[in-house]
């Protein structure tokens, strides 16, 4: 099977989902990582420059043998169950992995809103206000369903739910966006301890390694 993930280069969760699942997998895939200029116009015709087609005029895209998949979630499937971070033969773990990814998504729509405010006051001001009250929010719903007895969310071992929820959480603590605080997880112990752990995996510090920038923010956790 022939492999290509299709992402700018940055080590954003919707990417890194997928791309970390199929690394910590050995599976072997091309990493490609588009120019802004070609994403610009991929976004308008839904056809990259070499002529891959983003089926929703959207990144993370992976091609299999030819074949485009888009959406996050369906990405971050298809990579777990290559590589043993997503259940094949236990739908409820599967579907419990699966809120996790949605939850993820469902906090980067709300601060990607934030994204179209072009006045810089206005919008530390709205980054602050979320963070405080609907990003709290989210992150005390999160926090209480870290089940104490286990170092992971929902399996025995790293899941596709870790890795999204560690770096969906580096990038809002990272200090990265203005005006959303990089204290953001300080009163949420089992995030943190999470994120740690995930963090500290030999196969995602191996990852870190070899494509992070040096010195790059993960997060604060
Ligand atoms: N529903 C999509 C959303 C993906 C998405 O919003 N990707 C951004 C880049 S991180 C993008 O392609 N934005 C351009 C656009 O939506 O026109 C998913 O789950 O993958």
């Amino acid at each position: 099977m022939k492999l290509k993930f299709i992402y700018v280069d940055t080590p954003f969760w919707r990417a890194e989902v997928g791309r970390i699942a199929l690394f910590m997998g050995d599976i072997k895939f091309d990493d490609v990582r588009i120019k802004r200029e070609d994403f610009s116009t991929a976004k308008e015709t839904g056809t990259l420059s070499d002529g891959t087609v983003l089926p929703f005029h959207q990144i993370p895209c992976l091609v299999v043998d030819g074949i485009s998949i888009a959406q996050t979630g369906a990405i971050a499937r298809f990579c777990g169950k290559q590589s043993g971070l997503y259940p094949t033969n236990d739908d409820v773990k599967a579907a419990k992995i699966d809120e996790f990814i949605d939850f993820a998504t469902d906090l980067t729509v709300m601060v990607s809103s934030t994204r179209n405010e072009t006045d810089e006051s206005e919008r530390i001001k709205v980054r602050r206000d979320l963070s405080k009250g609907p990003i709290k929010r989210k992150l005390s719903m999160l926090e209480k369903n870290i089940i104490n007895n286990s170092e992971w969310l929902v399996t025995s071992n790293i899941s596709v739910a870790d890795v999204a929820i560690w770096r969906l959480l580096g990038w809002l603590s990272s200090g990265i966006l203005d005006g959303m605080p990089t204290d953001l997880l300080s009163s949420f112990p089992k995030i943190r301890k999470l994120c740690l752990a995930v963090d500290k995996h030999p196969k995602i510090q191996k990852w870190i390694s070899l494509t992070y920038p040096n010195n790059y923010t993960r997060g604060n956790y």
